[in-house]
């Protein structure tokens, strides 16, 4: 007897019912499906965070480990090897399946005081001996090694002072990236700077180097480009720099990627952010041996930035509170994914209001083509306005970063359609109008 078709037709129906017409594909999907890795500097630690570990299980392909590679990380004293946290990140990027980036061998920061310390001699052996060993560690995990990191100076194309240029002299590179070779010759041999993203005096010192080594035979495979950048200064010639590099016959890698800007953030900074990540992520695609774009980090929750620049900040992909920013949607699109297809309109009003307390609507509008079954609006108050009670929608998380979800009977939004939810909130001092809002983690256009 035939096998009816129903229960696979009906397994199918399932699975697509399953998706909801807002979930929109992964930055990790995205990014496969052009052939090139996106990554994120990982704190292990952070993965006991759920929400930090669902993100970076679904939306990065590659890992770096944010500081347990380094030097003080495994090598705190001479030849005593420490590999706990450098072994989670690895772990981590083999249960998931994603590539693993290893940073750094050879980095003047973050290095143990005995280094330094020792006299010429003690160095070049130390500085070998740390080089094989950590290597021969990670061999066959560790798919490339930033060998040497931020080796040229700010200004001049110099290099930089370090105990390494000064006792070894220049060719400390060449034999650091020598010894990584010998290690483990399956992983791809990069350099990392800063400041070099732009073509000018730094850049071009890298890129000297990069030619006299492709010259001279010494095993150089990549270059990252760090790419901690200021909003709206992505250098108009990135995609011209990377590309010479390329000619040289490297790989080329945006490896730290962020993008700082004043705090607090608002609207109109994070569009400029939103077109400054596009700007990167699109400069990389147009460059065949731009292998990927890494983010420096998950959320602005916990950035390296504020501690170094007081003021500033909100440089990720994600808020503090783990929501998608303008310019996560703006890195989607750029990898080529379609937008949404529900874009929305909101309207927010203030109706009356007293001494402390006022009463405000904020109407939605599904802009889209498909209905919404299901919606969380999320907005920002930025005078500690904060809603007290909500009608026709469910307060899920007042203050700061409000989110109202859908009341059970108005979850259903008809392409076209629009919802009204009407709140009373507490104020004091002044009572701006939030001025960016989402929709399932979408931006709407604000009127
Ligand atoms: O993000 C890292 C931070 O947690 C460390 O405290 C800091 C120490 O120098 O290093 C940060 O990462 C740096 C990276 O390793 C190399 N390029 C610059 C990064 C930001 O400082």
């Amino acid at each position: 007897m035939e096998e009816s078709p129903m229960p696979f037709l009906a397994t199918v129906l399932a699975a697509v019912l399953s998706l909801s017409p807002l979930q929109a594909p992964t930055l990790a999907s995205l990014a496969t499906a052009r052939g090139i890795d996106i990554g994120v500097a990982l704190a292990p630690a952070r993965l006991s965070e759920t929400a930090y570990k669902t993100i970076v299980d679904n939306e990065f392909n590659l890992v770096v480990p944010e500081n347990a590679m380094k030097w003080d990380a495994t090598e705190p004293t001479q030849n005593q090897f420490r590999w706990t946290d450098g072994d989670a990140v690895a772990a981590y990027a083999q249960s998931t399946g994603k590539e693993l980036y290893g940073h750094t061998l050879v980095w003047h920061n973050q290095l143990p005081s005995w280094v330094s310390a020792l006299d010429a001699t003690a160095l070049r052996a130390a500085v070998l001996n740390h080089i094989t060993t950590v290597a021969t560690h990670f061999k066959g995990q560790v798919s490339s090694w930033d060998v040497v990191n931020e080796a040229f100076s700010d200004s001049g194309g110099l290099r930089r002072s370090t105990p390494f240029q000064d006792k070894l002299g220049d060719g400390y590179i060449a034999e650091a990236f020598q010894a990584a070779r010998a290690a483990d010759p399956g992983a791809k041999l990069c350099i990392n700077d800063y400041n070099i993203e732009n073509i000018g005096a730094k850049s071009t010192a890298v890129y000297n180097l990069v030619r006299d080594f492709k010259a001279q035979g010494v095993p150089i495979d990549c270059v990252g480009f760090q790419a901690h950048l200021i909003l709206g200064q992505v250098p108009g010639d990135l995609k011209a720099n990377l590309q010479r590099f390329a000619d040289l016959g490297v790989d080329v890698r945006i490896t730290e990627l962020d993008i700082r800007m004043a705090t607090p953030s608002d609207a109109a900074k994070l569009a400029q952010q939103a077109a400054d990540y596009r700007s990167v992520v699109t400069a990389c695609l147009a460059v065949t041996r731009c292998q990927g774009v890494t983010t420096w980090g998950v959320t602005d929750k916990y950035s390296w930035i504020p501690d170094v620049f007081p003021g500033e900040g909100a440089a990720l992909l994600w808020d503090e509170n783990y929501q998608p920013k303008p310019a996560y949607q703006a890195v989607a699109e750029a990898l080529g994914g379609v937008t949404p297809a529900a874009p929305c309109k909101a309207a927010y009003s203030v109706s009356s209001q007293w001494n402390t307390g006022f009463t405000g609507t904020v109407t939605l509008t599904n802009t889209g083509t498909t209905a919404w079954s299901g919606w969380e609006l999320a907005f920002a108050y930025t005078a500690g306005q904060t809603i007290t009670q909500s009608w026709n929608s469910v307060l899920v998380q007042p203050g700061p970063q409000t989110k109202l979800t859908n009341a059970s009977w108005n979850g259903t939004v008809a392409p076209g359609g629009t919802v009204s939810l009407g709140f009373n909130a507490s104020w004091s001092g002044t009572n701006p109008a939030p001025t960016a809002f989402t929709v399932n983690a979408t931006a709407c256009t604000t009127v």
